[in-house]
């Protein structure tokens, strides 16, 4: 899984990078139209890890990873004309995107439209997105009327033309696919097309050194998807300290969850994922899969040859696990249960996979 931190020039795109993901990445330095991009995995905080870890002191234990890319350049007028290869390739990647939007007052740092405003910063970049993804749509259409024309997979094309002119209504209409309601499936079928506002997005409001919301904050407040308020410089400070220290400074700044347990737990929900987990000598291991994943599915998370001659699995939520100190107890209690491929994955379930390829 991999999300995209996006934004205007000097939103703190980076500063916020550097808070969530603990890099010391230098600031000020990405040029407006050139894209710039950094990765940085992160580890995902999780309550069960260690107390499974100490049942089966395993050789490995393995966390769920969310690797986050700060993707500097995107800026206003990038995509009269469509977007450029390099961005398009990016952006593409990315399962979502965190749209950080600038609302911290500093007039050492003058903005180019001359005054703060949140939800006008966070308007233009949607703007260009929609414009973006209609490119691709009406390119799409010119060609396949042409085939058409040819007479080419009538059926097919027609099909597609019908699909493609509904999702060029609702972008000129300023409305982001992901709004639409677009059923799994048809989503699956739109995937070749990579369309921007099709990815979940969630909006980060840097409100800088106010403690309160400031009143660019709350200006997005009504936004789809309720924003997160991030102070991004103190945060990117607190994420340079040790352990001891930043827990010391939080209090003092009445932080009550780092940046990043916060981002991260945001990012689960934007992209509807959970956790199981499997345990045993080798290893302990946590896995992030969709949320509504039946077990055969979940199996696929693991390896292909699971799901493929996936038999059944044996579940048990990770905290019963944990309370009856093992596998062979929880048998013995009858609290490990056998279910079949069509089981849908409960959040913190420790799963054993049969299987048979
Ligand atoms: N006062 C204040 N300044 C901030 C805060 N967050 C970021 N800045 C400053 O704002 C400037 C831009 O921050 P960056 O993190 O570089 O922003 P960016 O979005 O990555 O910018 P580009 O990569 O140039 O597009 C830097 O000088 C930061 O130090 C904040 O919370 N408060
Ligand atoms: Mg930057």
């Amino acid at each position: 899984m991999k999300l995209g931190l996006i934004g205007l020039p000097m939103s703190g795109k980076t500063t916020i990078f550097n808070a969530l993901t603990g890099a010391n990445r230098p600031t000020d330095v990405a040029v407006p139209g050139k894209i710039d991009v950094q990765i940085a995995v992160v580890n995902v905080p999780d309550p069960y890890l260690e107390p499974l870890a100490e049942i089966f002191n395993p050789r490995k234990i393995v966390p769920a990873q969310i690797a986050y890319a700060d993707i500097g350049g995107l800026a206003k007028g990038i995509s009269s004309g469509g977007l450029s290869g390099p961005f398009r390739n990016e952006l593409n990647q990315m399962d979502g995107f965190l749209h950080v939007a600038r609302a911290f007052e500093d007039s050492n740092i003058p903005h180019p439209d001359g005054s703060i405003d949140a939800q006008r910063d966070l308007d233009t970049l949607d703007t260009e997105f929609l414009l973006a993804d209609m490119m691709v749509v009406e390119r799409r259409i010119e060609r396949l009327k042409e085939e058409l024309s040819k007479g080419k997979d009538r059926a097919a094309n027609t099909r597609e033309l019908e699909q493609l002119e509904r999702l060029q209504a609702s972008l000129e209409a300023e409305t982001p696919l992901r709004e639409l309601g677009i059923p799994p499936a048809e989503q699956r079928a739109l995937r070749g097309y990579s369309f921007l506002t099709l990815k979940p997005k969630l909006v980060l409001v840097n409100i800088g050194e106010e403690a309160q919301p400031t009143e660019a904050f709350v200006s997005v407040e009504g936004q789809h998807d309720r924003p997160l308020a991030i102070q991004g410089e103190l945060e990117a400070e607190i994420a340079q300290l040790e352990p001891e220290e930043a827990a010391d400074f939080m209090q003092e700044y009445g932080i009550t969850e780092s940046v990043r347990d916060r981002v991260i737990r945001a990012s689960y929900d934007l992209l509807h994922i959970q956790t199981f987990f499997t345990v045993g000598d080798d290893e302990v291991r946590a896995w992030p899969h969709p949320i509504g994943a039946t077990a055969q599915e979940a199996a696929g998370v693991i390896h292909s040859d699971l799901q493929r001659g996936f038999i059944r699995a044996e579940i048990i939520p990770a905290p019963d696990l944990i309370e009856l100190g093992g596998l062979a107890e929880a048998r013995q209690v009858g609290k490990l249960r056998q279910e079949g491929k069509e089981y849908i994955m409960q959040n913190n379930d420790v799963m054993t996979v049969k299987f048979n390829v």
